[in-house]
């Protein structure tokens, strides 16, 4: 039995049995691995950290999409900054508000290893009419690019190679230029009980660009730590104060359905466990 051990974190980590058919290609910007495992499924990895498996992916997925989209009265215009491997894109097009998303991924073999091993996760989201590919860079597009959108999701690695550029406050700046009057941008933003100075240097970034800046959080099994943070910028201090019967007949009225989001964990997810709220507030006093 072989062994894949996460090397995220110095002297901690997770492991999973692999199956035999394993294999592992360099594209060029990162290592991409994709094994079998009895628990969870087909499972990716980036540069030896976990990026997606087929039993747990919808909780991120779900999240990091429905709780923007469905804060927001009406999107019509996403953009997606990496999420090649279409789990963001297919929750973003079960809003029929929506007429377009923009997904722009800098690996091309991310898109296609997706396409070809992890089919459930994009489900024709790359057909689908609305959808727009580009291969490029997250950052060079939005600073060159001209076009404005509702919803902004950056689905990236973690902060070390090809992600590193896709937490810096340039491209926070870039974003927000790039977002309507009533906007929203959303980006993972890590496991905070192991990484708490990626939570902090977000706080520090958004808060000049945002006037509400702050984080909602998921439990995903395989981003191991407890809970996941994921950041929340918005233009409008309202968007997050939307009522839960509000919600609620949003959800309905669009036909979304879940296995992990619901209007209730949606609200609930803004509640913050202490030692991520004390690390916010200290970053900002
Ligand atoms: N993007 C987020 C992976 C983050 C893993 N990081 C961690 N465990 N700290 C994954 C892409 C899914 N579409």
């Amino acid at each position: 039995m072989s062994l894949f051990v996460e090397t995220l974190y110095r002297g901690y980590g997770q492991a999973f049995q692999q199956s035999a058919q394993c294999f592992s290609l360099d594209t060029g910007f990162q290592q991409l691995s994709i094994f079998d495992n009895p628990i969870l499924g087909r499972v990716m990895t980036l540069d030896g950290v976990v990026q997606t498996t087929e039993k747990d992916e919808f909780i991120y997925h779900e999240m990091l999409t429905h709780v923007p989209m469905l804060a927001h009265p009406n999107p019509k215009r996403v953009l997606i900054i990496g999420g090649g491997d279409g789990g963001i894109l297919r929750e973003v097009l079960r809003h029929p508000t929506v007429e377009q998303v923009i997904l722009v991924e800098i690996d091309a073999a991310v898109i296609e290893m997706a396409k070809q091993y992890f089919p459930a996760h994009s489900a024709g989201a790359f057909e689908d009419a609305r959808t727009r590919i580009v291969i490029a860079d997250g950052v060079q597009y939005v600073n060159e690019s001209k076009e404005m959108f509702d919803v902004i999701i950056s689905d990236s690695t973690d902060p070390y190679g090809p992600g590193e550029v896709l937490f810096s406050a340039d491209f926070y700046t870039a974003i927000r230029a790039r977002l309507n009057a009533v906007g929203i941008f959303v980006a993972q933003n890590g496991v905070p009980f192991f990484q708490l100075d990626e939570l902090k240097d977000t706080v520090q970034r958004f808060a000049p660009l945002f006037v509400d800046s702050t984080f909602f959080t998921a439990a995903v099994p395989t981003y191991i730590g407890g809970v996941m943070a994921l950041a929340w910028g918005a233009t409008d201090a309202s968007l997050r104060q939307t009522s839960l019967t509000q919600i609620q007949a949003r959800y309905a009225q669009r036909g979304v359905h879940t296995r992990y989001y619901t209007p209730q964990m949606h609200l609930a997810s803004f509640a913050l466990p202490n030692y991520i709220a004390q690390a916010i507030a200290a970053t900002i006093a």
